[in-house]
């Protein structure tokens, strides 16, 4: 594992709470990533009657899109154990990871415009294999803002803020394989 980074604001006008940072793993981290995220069961998204192109695997948690909440799912296996406690540690304290979507897409997939459900507080996502587009928009005075991300592999960023609660995110087609591991935390119920 590489040696522990600090997550920083992309540029002054990117939406308020979005951080990243590069090299978060080493490239032999991430053959192995992606060799344990390739190995999982995937199963294309599904939206309700819809099938996404994309293929994921829950742990934790995940949101049935059918019956409208959220549900367990399969505990979040060991392999992913240490590479949490390093999402954590670059959260800061209180940071605690209940949810982990793997996400594979293949070339030509991306990923639509949506906000993440409000079960999930903070989002972070680790990026394997190739780079992409991370889009941004909200809706101003009846025109979209926008802001893009150019994602590399091995980055990590997160989603707080405004960032995660008032701009939607999407994901261009990816033009070469890439994964995702996203790590979310959840809304403290009182
Ligand atoms: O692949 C990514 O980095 C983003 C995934 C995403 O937006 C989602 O699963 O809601």
């Amino acid at each position: 594992m590489a040696k522990q980074l600090s997550l920083f604001a992309v540029t002054s006008r990117s939406p308020e709470g979005l951080r990243y940072a590069a090299e978060f793993i080493s490239p032999a981290t991430e053959r192995d990533l992606i060799e344990h995220v390739a190995a999982l069961p995937l199963q294309p998204f599904q939206f309700g009657q819809y099938e996404g192109k994309r293929r994921v695997a829950s742990f934790g948690f995940r949101y049935d899109y059918t019956l409208r909440h959220l549900q367990e799912a399969d505990p979040i296996p060991p392999w992913l154990t240490q590479l949490i406690e390093r999402v954590e540690g670059l959260g800061g304290p209180g940071t605690k990871i209940a949810q982990v979507l793997c996400t594979e897409y293949d070339t030509g997939v991306g990923i639509g415009w949506h906000r993440d459900k409000p079960h999930f507080d903070r989002i972070f996502g680790l990026s394997l294999g190739s780079p992409c587009k991370f889009r941004f928009r909200r809706a101003v005075s009846e025109k979209w803002e926008r802001f893009a991300l150019d994602v590399a592999p091995r980055s990590i960023y997160m989603m707080a803020g405004a960032s995660r609660q008032d701009w939607e995110h999407s994901i261009p087609a990816v033009e070469a394989p890439r994964y995702s591991i996203t790590f979310r935390t959840m809304v403290k119920r009182t």
